[in-house]
C-alpha cells in the first residue's frame, strides 16, 4: 500500500521521514521516484491533475494538504474515492494568530493611523472598548469556532453564522439564509472563515456587506471568490465600510496593476493565514489512515455533494 505524495518537497522530506519511523507499512513515494500507480491507495495533494488521478486505479482517499478543498476539481474524480481535508493543529493555530491579529488591527484603528501616518497628521481617535466592538465570524467549523474561542478573553460581542444551527458558549449563533441578515446587522467586524462552494462564492457582495453597520470592516481569510471586489471598492470608497484584510483574492497572486494593493483601506497579505505544519500534518494523516483500515470514520471527511 502507497501514499503517493505531490506537493512541497521539504515538506515531503519531512512526511517521508515521520512515515518511515511511524508507518513503515505505508510506502511514501512522490511522482519522479519509480514507485506501482496501482499499489497507491492515498494520495496526498493540493491540486492533482486529472491525467494523475485516472493513472491510480486503486486509489481509495484523496487527502487535501490544506483545510480547503475547493482547488479539487471534484467532476474529474471517481466516485468511490473519499476526500479528505486537513484538520491539524499547525494551520488551526495559525489561523487563531493571524484573525487575532487582524481583528484586533481593525478594532485599534491602524487603518485610520496608516493613512495619518501617510500624511504625518497626529490624529488621535476615541478608544472603543472591546466590549462595545462587535465581532462576527462566518463558517463554525474547526477554524471559525478556533477563532472565536481566542476571540472571547478580549471581551467582544461575539456572534457566529453557519449553513446548519450551532450552539457556541458566549457566541450568539445565527443559521442559514434566514439567518444571515440579522447576523450580519451586528457585525462591526466581519471575519469570513467559510468553504468555497457553489453556495458560498461571491457571498461578500454589495447585498450582504452594506447589511453590516455603518463603518464595519472585514476580514477575508475563507476564499477570494467568496467576494465581489467591486462591491468592496465601492462600500469602503462610499464610507459605508471602513476597511478590509484580505488574507485570499482571485486570482493569486494578486495582479500588480490591481486597485486593491493601493488602497488606502485596505491590507493585503499573500494568503499567509495559516500554512500546514508538516510534522503535526504528517501525524494526523497516518491517524486518518489507520482509521480507513479499522473501518473508522475519518476526521475531515468532505461530504462530496455538499463541496466541504
Ligand atoms: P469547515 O469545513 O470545518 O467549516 C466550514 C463552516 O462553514 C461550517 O460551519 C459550515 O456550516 C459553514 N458553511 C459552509 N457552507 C455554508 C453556507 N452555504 N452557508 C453558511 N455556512 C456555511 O472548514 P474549516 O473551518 O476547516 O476551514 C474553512 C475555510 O478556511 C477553508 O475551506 C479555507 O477556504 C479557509 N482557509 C484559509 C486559509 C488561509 O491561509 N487563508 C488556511 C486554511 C483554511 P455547518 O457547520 O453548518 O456545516
Ligand atoms: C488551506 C489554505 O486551505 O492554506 O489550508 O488556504
Amino acid at each position: 500500500m502507497t501514499l503517493l505524495y505531490t506537493s512541497d518537497p521539504e515538506r515531503g522530506r519531512i512526511w517521508r521521514e515521520i512515515f518511515a519511523a511511524e508507518a513503515p507499512d505505508v510506502g511514501f513515494a512522490d511522482p519522479s521516484e519509480p514507485h506501482d500507480p496501482a499499489a497507491v491507495r492515498y494520495l496526498a495533494a493540493w491540486s492533482p491533475s486529472a491525467e494523475l488521478i485516472a493513472s491510480l486505479p486503486r486509489l481509495e482517499i484523496l487527502f487535501s494538504i490544506g483545510a480547503g478543498i475547493d482547488q479539487f476539481d471534484m467532476t474529474r474524480l471517481p466516485p468511490h474515492v473519499r476526500v479528505v481535508r486537513m484538520i491539524e493543529p499547525g494551520i488551526t493555530a495559525g489561523m487563531v494568530e493571524y484573525a487575532a491579529m487582524a481583528t484586533l488591527a481593525l478594532h485599534r484603528n491602524l487603518i485610520d493611523y496608516r493613512v495619518a501616518q501617510g500624511e504625518a497628521r497626529w490624529s488621535p481617535i476615541k478608544l472603543v472598548p472591546a466590549g462595545e466592538r462587535r465581532v462576527g465570524v462566518m463558517g463554525l467549523g474547526n477554524l471559525g469556532q478556533a477563532v472565536l474561542k481566542a476571540l472571547a478573553p478580549f471581551g467582544f460581542p461575539l456572534s457566529g453564522w453557519s449553513r446548519s444551527a450551532h450552539q457556541i458558549d458566549g457566541v450568539t449563533c445565527h443559521a442559514g439564509a434566514a439567518g444571515m441578515a440579522a447576523f450580519l446587522a451586528e457585525c462591526d467586524i466581519l471575519i469570513c472563515l467559510l468553504p468555497l462552494t457553489d453556495a458560498t462564492r461571491g457571498i461578500l457582495c454589495r447585498d450582504s456587506l452594506s447589511r453590516l453597520p455603518k463603518g464595519a470592516a472585514l476580514i477575508n481569510v475563507g476564499r477570494g471568490g467568496h467576494l465581489v471586489e467591486q462591491d468592496l471598492l465601492s462600500l469602503l470608497d462610499e464610507g459605508h465600510l471602513s476597511g478590509a484584510v484580505l488574507d485570499v483574492t482571485d486570482p493569486e497572486p494578486l495582479p500588480g496593476d490591481h486597485p486593491f494593493w493601493a488602497h488606502p483601506r485596505i491590507i493585503i497579505t499573500p494568503h499567509v493565514a495559516s500554512m500546514t505544519r508538516a510534522d503535526s500534518a504528517a501525524r494526523v494523516l497516518i491517524a486518518n489512515i489507520r482509521r480507513h483500515e479499522a473501518g473508522e470514520p475519518l476526521d475531515g471527511e468532505v461530504a462530496r455533494n455538499r463541496g466541504y
